[in-house]
C-alpha cells in the first residue's frame, strides 16, 4: 500500500450545503471518513496524532468572486467556493486530515474554468501531478464532488497519465443523479475501477 494515495475532490462546502448543495453530499463525507478510518493504520500512542498509512490530498475549487463560471460572467454556475468564505472551506470532519503541502487550488483564476485537479497547485507552487509523482504513488483512490464534473475529470487525468484509478462510488456527491450514472458508466468504460 506504499505506492497508494486517496484524492478527496472539492468536499467543500458551497458543494454540500452551500450554493451548490450536491445531492449526497453528507453521505459522501461520510464514506469518506468510514474509507479513511479503513486506510489508516497504527493511529500512533498520542490519541491525536493522526498517522496515515498513505497520503490524502485535497483538491479545492477556490474562485475569485468575479470568476468566468458565475452567472453574473455568463458562466453556467452561480458563485460558490470564492476564496476567503466558508463555501470554500473543505468539510470541518475532513480537517484533521488536511494540509497546507496536500492542498491543491484549481479555478483561481478568474478567466479560467478548470474542472480537473490534476493541475492544481499548492501554496509551494507544486501541481497535484508533481506530488503524486514525487511520492512514488501509482493507484489512487478518489472520492469527491461532483462526479459529472471535478471527479470524472480528475480521474480521467489521472488514468492517462498512467495512474491505476479507484473511484469510491459511494463516496461521491452529484450535481444531477442520472449525470452521475453516466459519469460513473463512461469511466468504468476508460479503465476507471468503481468500488
Ligand atoms: C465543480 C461545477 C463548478 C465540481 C466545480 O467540483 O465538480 N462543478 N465548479
Ligand atoms: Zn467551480
Amino acid at each position: 500500500m506504499k505506492d497508494t494515495a486517496l484524492v478527496v475532490v472539492d468536499m467543500l462546502y458551497d458543494f454540500i450545503d452551500g450554493t451548490m448543495a450536491c445531492g449526497h453530499a453528507e453521505e459522501a463525507v461520510a464514506e469518506s471518513l468510514r474509507f479513511i478510518d479503513k486506510m489508516t493504520s497504527e493511529k500512533l500512542q498520542g490519541p491525536e496524532v493522526i498517522q496515515p498509512r498513505f497520503p490524502i490530498l485535497f483538491v479545492c475549487d477556490h474562485h475569485p468572486a468575479d470568476h468566468c463560471s458565475f452567472a453574473a460572467q455568463g458562466g453556467p454556475w452561480p458563485p460558490h467556493c470564492v476564496q476567503g468564505t466558508r463555501g470554500a472551506e473543505v468539510h470541518d470532519a475532513l480537517k484533521p486530515y488536511v494540509s497546507e503541502e496536500f492542498t491543491f487550488y484549481k479555478g483561481y483564476r478568474s478567466d479560467k474554468e478548470q474542472y480537473s485537479g490534476f493541475e492544481g497547485i499548492n501554496e509551494a507552487g507544486q501541481s497535484l501531478w508533481d506530488v503524486l509523482d514525487m511520492m512514488e504513488i501509482r493507484r489512487v483512490y478518489v472520492c469527491g464532488i461532483a462526479t459529472e464534473y471535478c471527479v470524472r475529470q480528475t480521474s480521467e487525468d489521472l488514468k492517462s497519465h498512467g495512474f491505476e484509478v479507484v473511484v469510491l462510488r459511494d463516496a461521491l456527491g452529484w450535481v444531477d443523479g442520472k449525470g452521475h450514472e453516466e459519469a460513473l458508466a463512461a469511466m468504468e468504460a476508460e479503465g476507471i475501477r468503481l468500488a
